[in-house]
């Protein structure tokens, strides 16, 4: 089978990052709100602009409940050892749990939740599915940081997510304060595409996963794309039940946690039924489907 032409290629031997166009829209549709929990035009424009749109606890009520069967999963037989368990890099603590809408009828519903949902499919114009689902832990003194990254760039490279047509509904399940590690945000930085230098080494999510490497920009490229974006950096704070939007090329990335709380978040990763994945651009085998859901791809109803 020929392979799909790559429109942002990225690991792919160069020896210096490098910044391409982004050829895609930023949000792919205007029509009017999709009922009540649609998104007004402002809203759209900021999504639009920055890459991130936040809303600060409009999912308050479901926090309770969903970090109860955290609490559940974390210490579940059926869960030990399996490889959807990530510890942090130097301790046992738990790191990232992946596929929780597949362990979880309470997280299923949460990704289905129209708070959450009908932005997700507004802002992509089409019927979405879940690529992948996560919980981020950052525990308290033990959470360790995440490099800088473009989530798509991964997608692109390691699961063959065609275009930026992908996004990611997150959802506090603590409070995201400055002091313990909150997301990074370069407000802007989605409308550029970061095309990294080197090459991706086999099975690179069990290390990435714990520290990501491959795919990390260097510091040339970030002054570059942070001058681009009017060298500001937002951090992404907020009470518990805050949802974010953010567009999957958005450049992020999050420190430590050296604070005596958690800082768990809860990720949905929505993407086009129009934007399915093909053969990944790495040339590996496609990775698991608890990162990267295969076909068939059902969409998500409300
Ligand atoms: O949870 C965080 O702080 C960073 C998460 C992130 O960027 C990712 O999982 O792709
Ligand atoms: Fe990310």
């Amino acid at each position: 089978m020929p392979g799909s032409p790559d429109f942002y290629p990225s690991r792919v031997g160069a020896t210096e990052d490098s910044l391409r166009e982004r050829i895609d829209p930023v949000i792919h549709g205007r029509g009017s709100a999709p009922g009540p929990h649609g998104l007004s035009a402002e809203q759209l424009r900021t999504f639009e602009q920055d890459g991130f749109l936040v809303l600060p606890g409009i999912m308050a009520d479901r926090v309770a409940s969903l970090r109860a069967e955290l609490d559940r999963l974390s210490t579940a037989p059926e869960l030990q050892g399996r490889p959807e368990v990530v510890t942090e890099p130097d301790s046992d603590a738990i790191r990232s749990l992946f596929g929780v809408h597949e362990f979880s009828e309470l997280f299923s519903a949460a990704a289905r939740d129209s708070r959450i949902l009908t932005p997700a499919r507004q802002l992509l114009a089409d019927d979405v599915y879940i690529h992948q689902s996560r919980v981020n832990a950052k525990p308290a003194l033990l959470g360790r940081s995440f490099s800088w990254h473009s989530d798509f760039e991964t997608w692109h490279v390691e699961d063959g997510i065609p275009r930026p047509r992908i996004l990611t509904g997150w959802i506090f399940l603590d409070e995201n304060r400055a002091y313990n590690g909150p997301l990074l945000v370069l407000p802007g930085s989605h409308r550029h595409y970061v095309s990294v230098a080197g090459t991706t080494p086999e099975r690179n999510y069990l290390e990435s996963l714990k520290v990501q490497q491959a795919g990390s920009p260097g510091i040339h490229i970030l002054r570059k794309l942070a001058e681009l974006c009017g060298n500001r950096i937002e951090s992404v704070v907020g009470p518990p039940g805050t949802v974010v939007f953010h567009e999957g090329n958005l450049m992020h990335c999050s420190p430590d946690n050296p604070s005596p709380w958690s800082r768990t978040n809860l990720f949905f990763v929505y993407n086009s039924l129009q934007n399915q994945p093909v053969a990944p651009f790495s040339g590996q085998a496609p990775r698991p489907r608890y990162l990267a859901a295969p076909a068939p791809f059902e969409p998500l109803v409300p």
